[in-house]
């Protein structure tokens, strides 16, 4: 009977996106506050579908119901890569409908004993890009640099030698070859694929390019939950920039994702909107107007009508272990917003007994990796560094037990 009051006034919240009564519940707009619920039920019943509603409808758009046609293919893999470190694997994601493969480039820790926690992450420009080595493959759709394929050239980036010496797979794929980074009006990769008869783009509160990333992070679990060498209940789905952004998204949309990591993500990731510290929902739209759904454009110079701001986003995670991280330097991300909505988050892990972020802001390199909500501020610029891989293995081994 309180199940179907429940689903009769949350249907109710979601048609009309406004606010309902459930017991001594109000679903209402819940601001740029600390999220303040009841219990896990009422969290899990009532405000997790809720605010999930609004961020698939508002801000990254629907992902597609509908179902494409996957298949997934070994090309290679070689046993003693980085001078004998690692496995070095590459694995061809078809996807019908789409002329080009999307390349899944895999490092393997060499001689592990069982199948191996993962960081899964999307990079910038090309899975060449990530390491000297030599036989990788270049993403194609990748963007052209000069003296291409370049590779190696996000190699601080990427420490895979790092990674893999600490009991982890890296897994990577390319942002341009699952959909590339700017403003066609969604006419080629995977939109068109799932667009209704007649449709020529997505409707106003379908996925934009944000969403396809995370979709294609969901594509890439597909695969690994099928590969004896992974252990997929322990992946840990990281992303820097634009590409956090994505890995909350991906977190946010996809319990198998056991951690999520977000890397100077910034507007319309981890950093309140309502601060416009830095970028701010205007610019965002106005810079990358294919990143979101076009409903977020509702938002431009218009923050205070969020339903919820980007706690909401991170509470979404919850109680999978979340970690935040900023720099010094990246004012245009907004450390501080960032933080904010970590710890604006934490009440909701606090009711499941975990422990969130409580106390305020850390100077830089004093991480805060103790509980299931991590953070911290490290000095220097927008970028992703070995100092922040150290905390991300460190949070990971905590959680997952490795060592
Ligand atoms: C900037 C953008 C940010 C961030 C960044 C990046 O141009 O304003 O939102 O995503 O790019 O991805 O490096």
């Amino acid at each position: 009977m309180k199940h179907n009051l429940i689903s009769t006034i949350f249907a109710l919240a979601c048609t009309l996106g406004v606010s309902a009564q459930v017991g001594n519940v109000t679903v209402s707009q819940y601001g740029s506050e600390p999220l303040k619920i009841g219990s896990v039920e009422e969290w899990e019943q009532v405000h997790r579908p809720v605010i999930m509603n609004f961020f698939e409808q508002e801000v990254y758009g629907l992902m597609p119901d509908g179902q494409v046609g996957i298949t997934y293919e070994v090309l290679n893999e070689c046993p003693n890569a980085l001078g004998g470190k690692a496995i070095r694997k590459e694995v061809a994601m078809h996807i019908a409908g789409l002329d080009t493969p999307v390349l899944i480039l895999m490092y393997l820790p060499a001689n592990a004993k069982g199948p191996v926690p993962a960081f899964l992450g999307m990079n910038f420009k090309g899975n060449h890009q990530i390491n000297p080595d030599p036989a990788i493959t270049p993403s194609p759709n990748a963007p052209v640099y000069k003296g291409d394929p370049e590779r190696g050239a996000a190699s601080s980036r990427w420490p895979v030698e790092f990674i893999v010496e600490s009991g982890y797979a890296v897994v990577t794929l390319n942002r341009d070859n699952v959909d590339p980074d700017f403003d066609d009006g969604f006419q080629n990769s995977v939109h068109p694929l799932f667009y209704a008869e007649g449709q020529t783009a997505p409707k106003a509160n379908e996925w934009g390019t944000i969403g396809a990333w995370a979709w294609s992070l969901s594509r890439v679990m597909d695969y690994l939950v099928s590969d004896k060498a992974i252990d997929s209940n322990k992946v840990a789905v990281v992303g820097h920039s634009r590409l956090g952004k994505t890995a909350l998204w991906a977190g946010a949309t996809d319990k198998r994702f056991a951690i999520a990591i977000s890397n100077d993500s910034g507007c319309g990731g981890a950093a309140l909107s309502i601060r416009k510290v830095g970028e701010s929902v205007d610019v965002i739209n106005r810079s990358f107007p294919h990143w979101f759904c076009d409903n977020y454009n509702k938002y431009r110079n218009n923050e205070s009508a969020l339903f919820v701001d980007q706690q909401g986003l991170i509470a979404l995670i919850a109680p999978r272990p979340v970690y935040v991280a900023s720099a010094t330097l990246d004012q245009w991300a907004d450390p501080e917003g960032e933080y904010l909505s970590a710890l604006y988050a934490s009440p909701v892990y606090e009711l499941y007994g975990l422990q969130g972020l409580t106390t305020p802001m850390p100077a830089p390199e004093q991480p805060m990796n103790s509980g299931h909500v991590g953070y911290h501020l490290r000095t220097g610029r927008h970028d992703i560094t070995l100092y922040d891989w150290q905390q991300y293995v460190d949070f990971a081994n905590r959680h997952f037990g490795v060592k």
